[in-house]
């Protein structure tokens, strides 16, 4: 208080002292100068004044914009808050942010140029919180354009969604290769075991549902607002895988630390060629993107350790797998072989039906493993629990041995075949789990699928 005082009585009296020179000397001046003075001074303010107009138009113009984000996020953190743990709630909640949703697009298409203007620097506010964003000087500019280039391209592949519908993009082939690249550059670096600090989410299979994939970042906010960690089995199956994989690596790119995504066993071109993907690149972009996408499953991590705690990967356990550093030294890149370690951590499902530790699996692949291999290995890693996908189940997640193990589906009513819930599990940041729930879009009548299910 102290200081601000005294610079007060620093500034007065020099400002005093100015105005009473300038009057002395004013009564000094003969009328003519007086008068050009006067005039000079009249037209640099009316110039003054020409440019603060063009300028307030601008700024006017950014401010209304502004505004109305401004109240755009606070209604969604609003609803955020609002947000009841209750899965019923959860999905009315989906509906308010689907309707602001379609708001902010009306004003999107109205005020193009400006929108921009501000979206890019909020682009920029968000990379500079960004924990891995370590920009070198001389690559800034470059770091600049491409930050806007993904920017565009997230902007893009969130209007996919209009309402209830979710339309199908055009996507041009050098827009997929640029983001294939850039998140080629930034996976390949990653270990074969992520290690990732709490709080997060975790999300299991997805397969090209790509509104429900929407869905999920509508209700638990986009990164780098959240952490998320999805197990694979992006695509195949669902209409819009690329959509579903673009949007992933796109925030993979531009949040490095707060999105990790792991290899389910679809991240493979043999299966891709089964069941959809191949196809869909095919007719909407290219065989030769195809190719690329291989290249980049080839390089995904395996696996993830929560604090030390929570093991998290898409299958399951293997006969191959003692202790959880054998994970980081599985060499990429890699296809997924036939059998041993890796094709088992892709491939396996727990079992109830076991007398013995292992045993076959209904897909003709890898094995089955039984609630004893789950307690001794967790016992032996010092983990909590194993967290894994893979598998449909009716509520969207469901445990086994005890609660040493979780499988989590994301994808609700998959594959317009099942009437299953989606699951999504968040790890506090006291290790403390919580589930939240997708529920399917439509209800299906009569019999009720069997709870768990082997799809491949
Ligand atoms: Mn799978």
């Amino acid at each position: 208080m102290e200081n601000a005082e005294n610079n007060n009585i620093d500034n007065e009296p020099k400002k005093k002292g100015k105005k009473v020179k300038k009057e002395k000397k004013g009564k000094k001046f003969l009328k003519k100068q007086k008068r050009e003075e006067e005039e000079k001074k009249r037209q640099e303010e009316l110039e003054k004044e020409k440019n603060k107009e063009s300028n307030d138009n601008k700024d006017e113009e950014i401010k209304n914009e502004e505004s109305s984000k401004t109240k755009d996020n606070e209604e969604k953190e609003k609803v955020k808050d609002n947000k009841p743990q209750e899965t019923e709630d959860i999905d009315t909640s989906s509906k308010k942010l689907n309707n602001e949703k379609d708001d902010e697009n009306e004003i999107n298409t109205n005020s193009i140029t400006t929108d921009n203007k501000e979206e890019d620097e909020k682009e920029k506010e968000n990379n500079n919180e960004d924990e891995n964003n370590n920009i070198i000087n001389d690559d800034e500019e470059n770091e600049d354009n491409d930050n806007n280039n993904i920017s565009k391209i997230i902007k893009k592949l969130k209007k996919a969604r209009v309402g209830s519908i979710c339309q199908e993009l055009t996507l041009r082939e050098g827009e997929c290769d640029y983001v294939i690249d850039k998140a080629y550059q930034i996976l390949k670096n990653e270990d074969s075991m992520l290690r990732i600090t709490a709080p997060l989410y975790i999300c299991g299979d997805i397969h090209g549902q790509y509104y429900d994939l929407l869905r999920v970042f509508d209700i638990l906010d986009y990164p780098p607002k959240s952490k998320f960690l999805f197990l694979g089995d992006y695509v195949d199956r669902g209409k819009q895988s690329l959509e579903c994989l673009l949007l992933l690596l796109c925030l993979k790119i531009k949040y490095p630390s707060k999105i990790f995504l792991l290899r389910g066993n679809h991240e493979s071109e043999a299966l891709n060629k089964i069941y959809g993907f191949y196809d869909e690149c095919k007719r909407r972009v290219s065989v030769k993107c195809f190719k690329k996408i291989t290249n980049l499953f080839n390089i995904l991590p395996i696996t993830a350790l929560i604090e030390d705690n929570i093991l998290c990967m898409h299958g399951g356990l293997s006969k191959d797998l003692n202790n959880i550093e054998q994970l980081n030294k599985i060499a990429r890149p890699t296809e997924i072989p036939d059998e041993g370690l890796l094709c088992d951590l892709v491939w396996s499902d727990p079992s109830d039906e076991l007398s013995e530790n292992f045993g076959e699996n209904e897909r003709n692949i890898s094995v089955t493993f039984s609630k004893n291999v789950v307690e001794e290995f967790t016992e032996r890693n010092g983990l909590d629990l194993i967290c894994r996908a893979h598998q449909v189940v009716e509520e969207g997640f469901q445990f086994f041995a005890g609660m040493k193990l979780i499988t989590i589906f994301t994808a609700p009513n998959y594959a317009g075949e099942f009437d299953n819930n989606g699951g999504i599990l968040e790890v506090g940041e006291d290790l403390l789990c919580k589930m939240h729930v997708l529920r399917p879009n439509i209800e299906r009548k009569g019999k009720r699928k069997r709870i768990t299910q082997l799809v491949n």
